[in-house]
């Protein structure tokens, strides 16, 4: 029996795929509300094929509650958020956590995390809990990598990392993550594991920040950034990536300063680059202002931003590009621009409008701030307004960064 503690945007999806890879699961969540959801079959988020795959997981019987399980192996995917000041990785929810499966799970069994952490904070915040526990817990790490938007493809074939203390853990499993992933299962000691998935978000960060300071040197010395990444990219060992309107989710913007927080001195390159991202808000705010010029436009009354989700295709807002924007106009005293997500139901910031029909009426110049799929069949709508593009996603006679 596995039991899945979180069923939030990993721990679902990876408990509805062990569930249809013949494991008994059950999941359980703190929250009553996804659980009562999730028990009255409605998905909490969105995730292409996660409809199809929570209804096959139904029919092999998994199940959701609040409570924690007798359980042979658990897995824990629970937030970890990073304390702003200190930009120290916050374990609370992973001790919660942990604390309540200790007081349930029968000697012997194995606790897993998958959420991510620095290296060294298993050993040192979650290690003396199960030592005190004198349960014989197997502790092991085996951080998640799936990409919202093809989570349930990469969860089937990315290669995946677990650390164990020992080898006989590590291939117990291996074997149960091998009954749905088909990459390769790579074993390893728990440091390892918690220092490789930090970094390989933090060379995300730096090479997308690479391309966000071009695009400011760019925009500052008037030459298209497009042009030069599309042409630089056809070098054998040159891949850049895509400027933008900033960095968003909870994993990007996140983890990279976990290092800077716990190596300060040493964490240069990858300071800096958080610093680039970070700013990119500010560099669209502004453009923003620049086009108004350009324009003649003195009001910000009729200027709308499209998108708050992080990124394209997905309902996550968490540390979006469209919030940090508003809450650095926030700063300047400036009243909100109008905004329009159509992956957005909820009334999330103060100045939002819920249908396509309105933005349009209310906007003479729109700021796309993620590229959706919506956006790019419905540029006809705008196409004959002032538009920004911040993510290069509709062709057509539009500003860039
Ligand atoms: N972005 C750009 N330019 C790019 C690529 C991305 O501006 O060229 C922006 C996106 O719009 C978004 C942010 O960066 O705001 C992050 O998006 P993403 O698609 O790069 O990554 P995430 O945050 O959705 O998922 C990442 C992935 N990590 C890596 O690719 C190394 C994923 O595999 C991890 O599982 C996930 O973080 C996580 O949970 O850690």
């Amino acid at each position: 029996m596995i039991n899945v503690i979180g069923l939030g945007y990993i721990g679902l999806p990876t408990a509805l795929m062990l569930a249809v890879s013949g494991n008994q699961v059950i999941g359980t969540d703190k929250n009553q509300n996804v659980v009562d959801s999730l028990n009255h079959r409605e998905l909490t988020f969105k995730e292409e094929g996660l409809g199809d795959l929570f209804f096959r997981a139904v029919n092999h019987g998994i199940q959701f509650t609040s409570e924690y399980q007798k359980a042979d192996v658990y897995i824990i995917s629970v937030p970890t958020p990073y304390d702003k000041a200190s930009k120290k990785v916050n374990t609370k929810y992973i001790e919660a956590a942990v604390g309540s499966v200790l007081e349930v799970c029968p000697q012997g069994s194995t606790v897993v995390i998958e959420s991510t952490v620095s290296p060294g904070v298993i050993d040192r915040n979650i290690r003396p809990m199960v030592d005190n526990a004198a349960k014989d817990i197997k502790l092991a790490h085996a951080p998640e990598r799936i990409i919202p938007g093809a989570m349930l493809y990469e969860l089937e074939y990315n290669a995946r990392t677990i650390g164990a203390d020992d080898r006989e853990t590590g291939e117990k499993l291996k074997k149960i993550y091998g009954s749905f992933c088909k990459g390769e299962i790579v074993l390893t000691d728990i440091r390892s594991a918690e220092m490789s998935k930090v970094v390989e978000n933090t060379f995300r960060d730096i090479n997308i920040a690479f391309a966000n300071e071009l695009a400011k040197i760019c925009h500052f010395d008037n030459m298209d950034v497009y042009e030069i990444i599309r042409i630089a990219n056809k070098h054998p060992r040159v891949n850049i990536l895509s400027p933008g309107p900033g960095v968003g989710g909870h994993c990007i913007s996140v983890d990279p300063w976990f290092l800077v927080g716990d190596y300060p001195g040493l964490a240069n390159i990858i300071l800096a680059a958080r610093k680039i991202n970070d700013s990119m808000p500010e560099f669209v705010l502004k453009r923003i202002g620049e086009i108004m010029g350009e324009n003649g436009i003195q009001d910000t009354s009729r200027v709308g931003l499209y998108g708050l989700t992080y990124k394209e295709n997905v309902d996550d807002v968490r540390e979006s590009p469209t919030l940090q924007l508003l809450s650095c106009m926030k700063k300047h005293l400036a009243s909100p621009l109008l905004c329009y997500d159509p992956m957005v139901k909820e009334k999330i910031v103060e100045n939002q409008v819920f249908f396509w029909e309105e933005f349009l009426e209310r906007t003479d110049f729109v700021v796309i701030m993620v590229g959706h799929d919506e956006i790019v069949k419905r540029f006809d709508d705008i196409k004959d307004r002032i538009v920004l593009d911040t993510r290069k996603c509709v062709s057509g006679d539009v500003y860039h960064l």
